[in-house]
């Protein structure tokens, strides 16, 4: 049953470690979630439960899917692109089933997001093609054959990422200008989060295996692995540990916050 594991050249080794953490913490982190959702009955909130489960799920099946070995092929990139290609007989192996989580991942963390600082539809939904243009060139780069291309589309996708992270600072900040005290606080927590960790993610493809191989598949994998956990796990946390959002037996209720204020 775990042939994957072991079948010819094309195999999970050392970096499967990383890929049983990453399972193992999304699924934990995907259960607190469930657990502190449980019974919850404001839509609102409700909508925020559901999104964020969603998130760690997805990527629990995705980084399950990669510990097997289904998630992970080969690129024939010949042996002058890096080290590892050269090592390999001109053969990248690469784990694309994170590109098929982050599909799907991205867009919801940018939902919740957006629907924490109350953005319209319109902006939301032009940040989430933004995000989708920018994965799906990402893909690309990461598939293609010829290095040149390799490169350019990198350099495509970056630029989708740094126009994506322009508009979210600028657009959903000044949506978010109308929150309370403490909604704005987790606002701005969640969006620094986000422009500091989804940064990395180009860099770790530069300099991991897909890229110009300063760092082996064992390390990338690490890397990935915290930024997905941090961005995904860390992300819900503090979202959903808001009292501004969330509300709080033991803190006064939002309307009462909002007389008070008046
Ligand atoms: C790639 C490579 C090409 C250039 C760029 C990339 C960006 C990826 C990003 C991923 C974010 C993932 C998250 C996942 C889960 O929480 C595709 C690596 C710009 C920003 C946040």
């Amino acid at each position: 049953m775990l042939a994957p594991l072991q079948a010819g050249s094309l195999g999970v080794e050392g970096e499967g470690i990383w890929l049983a953490l990453g399972t193992v913490l999304m699924l934990l982190g995907m259960v607190y979630f469930i657990v502190r959702g449980w019974g919850v009955q404001d839509p609102r909130q409700k909508e925020f439960y559901i999104i964020t489960i969603l998130i760690p799920g997805i990527a629990a099946a995705s980084y399950l899917s990669m510990f097997f070995g289904f998630g992970l092929t080969e690129v024939p990139v010949g042996e002058a692109y890096n080290s590892f290609a050269a090592a390999n007989g001109g053969v990248l192996e690469v784990y694309w089933a994170r590109y098929a989580d982050w599909l799907f991942t991205t867009p919801l963390l940018l939902l919740d997001i957006g629907l924490l600082a109350g953005a319209s539809n319109r902006d939301i939904g032009s940040l989430v093609g933004l995000d989708a243009f920018m994965i799906v060139t990402g893909l690309g780069a990461t598939l293609m054959r010829n290095g040149v291309a390799r490169y350019a589309f990198w350099t495509i996708s970056t630029i989708a990422m740094v126009l994506l992270l322009y508009f979210l600072f600028a657009v959903f900040t000044e949506a978010a200008s109308d929150l309370d005290e403490d909604a704005r606080g987790t606002f701005n927590i969640l969006r620094n989060l986000i422009l500091v960790t989804w940064a990395i993610y180009p860099i770790l493809w530069l300099i991991g295996t897909e890229g110009a191989g300063v760092v082996n598949l064992y390390v990338e994998t690490l890397g990935f692995m915290i930024l997905d956990v941090t961005a995904k796990v860390g992300f819900g946390f503090i979202l959903l540990r808001s009292r501004g959002i969330m509300g709080d037996e033991s803190a006064p209720t939002p309307s009462a916050e909002e007389a008070a204020a008046d």
